[in-house]
This record gives structure tokens, sequence and C-alpha cells, in this order.
């Protein structure tokens, strides 16, 4: 049986000599050049798979995502039947993603964008501080990367909250669910994360209405996808004093058109889709776990609950 990488424009190279490590007999097959008859593949490792390709290969067992997003496999309506899904959870990604919140979150919090601003107009000028417990951060998502990112930040001293499906019990962090829940939190959060995963639940979920619950002058990190957020919304927001500024890492559209009006706005900071990468060195040894469960019939880790869409 045979491995199958599926990503567009990614060199498999380092992929297949990481995985080769952990499994040495691994036939690691690449789509579409290295394919070789479809029904000895049973294992695809992929990212944004062309639709219905999953469903060419009749022997498969499962699907394991390059990221710990799925969306970009959930899209695909041709989908085959029965076969599980896992997202990647994985060490890098979250020490990468704990970089990045970090580096986002002090940013806004010492006004670090106000500061380059008056560099360029060459102004001498202090710009009031806060303590960090005075500053509340709020986290839409505590998974894997949500809750560690929470708990990195509570260790800062800022006081953290977290939103999830189901209530948590984390060091630092108060929990909110539901929708009263997700109210409670903005309304007391000046950066706010969103760290979710995208499904119809929460496509669309920072609009107008929820952007403007959160107290005046407050920031956004949007480290997860683009379509959480109503674009036009946020530049409203941000036009109206509503937000004091956004990171972006992620756009409904990637990349981002040139002609986007993110990309010139004086508010918001963007960032190309690299909050976290999957970087075969960390990743290889928890994907090689979850072909080993496939082969062995094992629950995978990180097994996709399709009702709930993560
Ligand atoms: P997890 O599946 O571990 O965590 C998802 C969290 O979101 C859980 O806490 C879950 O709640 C919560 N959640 C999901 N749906 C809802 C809902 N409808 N209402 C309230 N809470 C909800 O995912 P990860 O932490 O591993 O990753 C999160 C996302 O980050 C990924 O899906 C991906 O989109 C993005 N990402 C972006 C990267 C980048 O480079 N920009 C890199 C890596 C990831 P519960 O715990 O109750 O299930
Ligand atoms: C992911 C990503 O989902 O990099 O892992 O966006």
């Amino acid at each position: 049986m045979a491995l199958l990488f599926i990503c567009e424009g990614e060199d498999s190279t380092d992929w297949e000599a990481a995985l080769r490590a952990e499994i040495p007999d691994l036939d690691f097959r690449v789509w579409p050049d290295k394919v070789g008859n479809p029904d000895d593949i049973d294992i695809a490792l992929t990212w944004q798979p062309p639709r219905a390709l999953l469903a060419s290969f009749p022997n498969l067992k499962a699907i394991l995502s390059l990221g710990a997003g799925v969306e970009h496999i959930l899209r695909d309506p041709e989908l085959p039947p029965g076969v599980p899904i896992a997202r990647l959870i994985d060490p890098g990604l979250q020490t990468g993603m704990l970089e990045f919140v970090t580096m986002e979150v002090l940013r806004h919090h010492r006004r670090e964008p106000e500061y380059r601003t008056l560099q360029r107009a060459g102004e001498w000028k202090l710009l009031r501080q806060k303590l960090s417990r005075d500053r509340r951060i709020g986290i839409l998502g505590l998974g894997h990367l949500g809750a560690a990112c929470g708990e990195m930040l509570a260790r800062f001293g800022f006081p953290v909250s977290g939103w999830a499906r189901s209530g948590k019990e984390l060091p630092g962090i108060t929990s909110y669910t539901g929708e009263e829940g997700l109210f409670s939190l903005l309304e007391q959060t000046d950066i706010l994360i969103c760290l979710l995963p995208l499904t119809p639940d929460t496509e669309d979920i920072l609009d107008a209405t929820t952007l403007g619950a959160l107290p005046r002058g407050a920031a956004l990190i949007n480290a997860a996808r683009g379509k959480h957020v109503v674009d036009d919304d946020l530049i409203e927001a941000l036009d109206s004093g509503q937000l004091s500024g956004a990171t972006l890492d992620v756009f409904r559209e990637e990349p981002l058109p040139g002609d986007h009006p993110f990309w010139t706005h004086p508010k918001i900071i963007l960032y190309p889709h690299t909050a976290a990468w999957t970087l075969p060195e960390s990743a290889a040894p928890v994907i090689a776990d979850n072909i080993r469960r496939a082969h062995d019939g094992t629950a995978l880790s990180g097994l996709i609950n399709l009702r709930r869409g993560y």
C-alpha cells in the first residue's frame, strides 16, 4: 500500500525523507506525476486536494491534513464516504502560533504601530503605557492552538478569556461558551485573537455586530481563516475608531488580490498566511503515528467530526 502526497506547488523531497526516517519501507507517491496504480493508495496526505480526486482511490483508509485546518478538504462535495479525516496536531505548528500570537499581542499592547507612525513623522512622543494586567485578552477557539496561546499570555500577566464550544478548565483562562458567552467575552476584550476552525458555524463570525461589541479601541488578531472576517465590516470598524488596529494573517482569497484595501490600510498589519508552518522535521513523527494507526485500524489522532466540521 502507498501514501499519496497531494499538495500542489510544494516540493515533496523533504517530506519523503522525513517520513521515510519514521517508516523506512513507506511507499511514498506524489500527485500528479508519481501516482501509479490508484488501487495502491491507502493514505492521502494533503493540502487543498482538487475536487473529486480523493474519491478516485478505492482503497483509501485515511485522509491526513497537512495543516491544523481541514476546511480545505471538507469543501470537496465528492469526498469518499466513510474514510476518516484527521487534522494535524503538531508541536511545531503550536510553537509557531505561540510565537506569532505573542509577537502580535505585544505589538498591540506596547502600541508599536503608533510608534512606527511617529518615527516616520520624525516625532519624539511618549504614548501612555498600560500594565499587562490591565490589557484584557479574548481568544476565540481554545483548542490545540488557542489554549496554548492563552496559557502563554496568562503568564505575561494578561487577564485571558477564551470561547469554545465546550467549557474548559485551563490555568489562567476564564472560559465562555455559547452565544451569550461570546458577547460576555467580547465586551471585556481589549485584544481579540481568532483561532477558530472555519466551519458553517464560525464563517463570518467577526462582523459589524461582534466587532461592535468590543470596547472602543480594541485590536484584532486573526490567525485562523480569512472567512471568519467580514472584510467591509472590519474596514468600517477600523475607520470609525471602533478598532485601533488589526493583524491579519489569513484572507478570504489567498494570495490577497493586489487591489484589496487591506494592503494599504494604515491600521492593518498584514502577513501572507505564515503564522505557523507545517514543517516536516516536526510534523513527520505525528503523521507517521497516524499512518500506523490507519494501518492498524485504530482511531486517528485529530480525527475530524464531520457533523461539527472540525
Ligand atoms: P482545534 O480543533 O484544536 O480547536 C478548535 C477550537 O475552536 C476548539 O476549542 C473548539 O471548541 C472551538 N470551536 C470550534 N467551533 C466552535 C463554535 N462553533 N463555537 C465555539 N467554539 C468553537 O484547532 P487548532 O487549535 O489546532 O487550530 C485552529 C485553527 O487555526 C485551524 O482550524 C486553522 O484554521 C487555524 N490555523 C492557522 C494557521 C496559520 O498559519 N494562520 C496555522 C494553523 C492553524 P471545543 O474545544 O469545545 O471543541
Ligand atoms: C493550518 C494552516 O491550518 O497553516 O495548519 O493554516
